[in-house]
């Protein structure tokens, strides 16, 4: 893996983000920086609620350390707070036109006292909701878009629109450390957060998920609601046989930004099927399932929803579900042969 680890002390390989999307720019002379400074405003969007998610067992305590009530009660969820937060960072900027979050049942217009831009954003403030109160990782997810609609102001069609559209997506992962994964389409990339000089630091260049893993992800207590086709894909990677890495190890943590990050770095599948009880899956499009699927094809992975690229999916709603199939190239290949029947 060419993964290049920080080593502290080693200043000749310190590659701030900032430096990164500076360098990334001088390449597009024709970038009017409006995008590096979109990314930037993320990036502090993600160390604001970096900060908060590291003292969330303490909020209760201490307060919120953005709040000046320390009332227990008043305080705000991590998720509602992570969702005012990213809003907050990036509405005055000057670079959206409108934004979507799985937090708002309608579209984020950008204030009238603001200027508005050419990109669109939808974003999961805290993905991972059912881990937040027992300390396991969590994340944010965002996937950017250009501005389809006519006006300077963004209406749905500029967050309604295919994958593929995407001009950049990523995650930060609130895990043992922060970290930071993106593409702009090129490559991707992950940014660790040193807290000790508040910045995030270039630790793992041009990520690429191996061809085939040996690990499967996904929530087996809905096995009984599963296809046919899908159960007998699991059951395979069950079963033993040394020639090729079966039986496959199971990892789950019921945090797609957690279970995505090791399939991107160990390989394998992470799925969340649709079933006779939720045909469509559980995760969103838009927000969780387009922005993953995007990073996985550029790190040279798969995501399907059993059949389909998800990236070619024409949305109809921001909120819709979609069943997700993603990771190693190899790994998704076969489970769609299983779930068409094929073996
Ligand atoms: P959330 O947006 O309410 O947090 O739900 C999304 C999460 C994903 O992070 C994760 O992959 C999935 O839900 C886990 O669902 P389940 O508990 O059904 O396995
Ligand atoms: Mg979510």
């Amino acid at each position: 893996m060419s993964h290049r680890s920080y080593i502290p002390g080693d200043e000749t390989r310190l590659m701030t983000i900032q430096r990164y999307i500076a360098q990334e720019e001088r390449m597009h002379p024709e970038a009017t920086g409006e995008f590096s400074t979109l990314l930037r405003n993320l990036a502090l969007a993600a160390k604001i609620v970096s900060r908060e998610v590291r003292r969330a067992g303490l909020v209760n305590i201490l307060g919120r350390a953005t709040t000046t009530n320390v009332s227990g009660d008043d305080v705000k969820k991590l998720d509602v707070f992570a969702n005012a937060m990213i809003i907050n960072a990036l509405e005055s900027g000057g670079q959206l036109c409108v934004m979507a979050s799985e937090e708002n049942e309608t579209v984020i217009p950008i204030p009238e006292e603001f200027p508005c831009g050419k990109y669109a954003m939808l974003f999961d403030p805290l993905d991972g909701s059912s881990n937040i109160e027992a300390n396991v990782t969590i994340g944010t997810v965002f996937s950017i878009f250009r501005r389809v609609s006519g006006g300077c102001r963004g209406t749905d069609e500029d967050v309604v629109q295919p994958g593929i559209k995407q001009v950049a997506a990523g995650y930060i992962m609130y895990g043992s450390s922060t970290i930071m994964v993106f593409t702009t389409g090129n490559g991707v990339q992950g940014f660790t957060l040193d807290p000790t000089i508040g910045s995030f630091l270039l630790s793992h260049e041009n990520m690429r998920i191996p061809k085939k893993g040996n690990i499967y992800s996904v929530n087996e207590g809905n096995r009984l609601f599963w296809d046919e086709g899908f159960r007998r894909y699991i059951e395979y990677l069950q079963a033993s046989d040394s020639t090729d890495g079966r039986p496959y190890k199971s990892r789950y943590v019921g945090s797609m930004v957690a279970d995505v990050h090791r399939t991107i770095l160990y390989g394998g599948i992470f799925a969340y099927p649709g079933d006779r009880q939720n045909p469509q899956g559980k995760l969103r499009l838009m927000y969780e399932a387009n922005p993953m699927a995007f990073l996985v094809e550029k790190a040279g992975g798969r995501a399907t929803d059993g059949s389909r690229r998800i990236l070619e999916i024409v949305p109809t709603d921001v909120h819709q579900r979609v069943p997700v199939f993603l990771g190693s190239f190899e790994d998704v290949t076969l489970a769609e042969e299983f779930i068409a029947g094929k073996h």
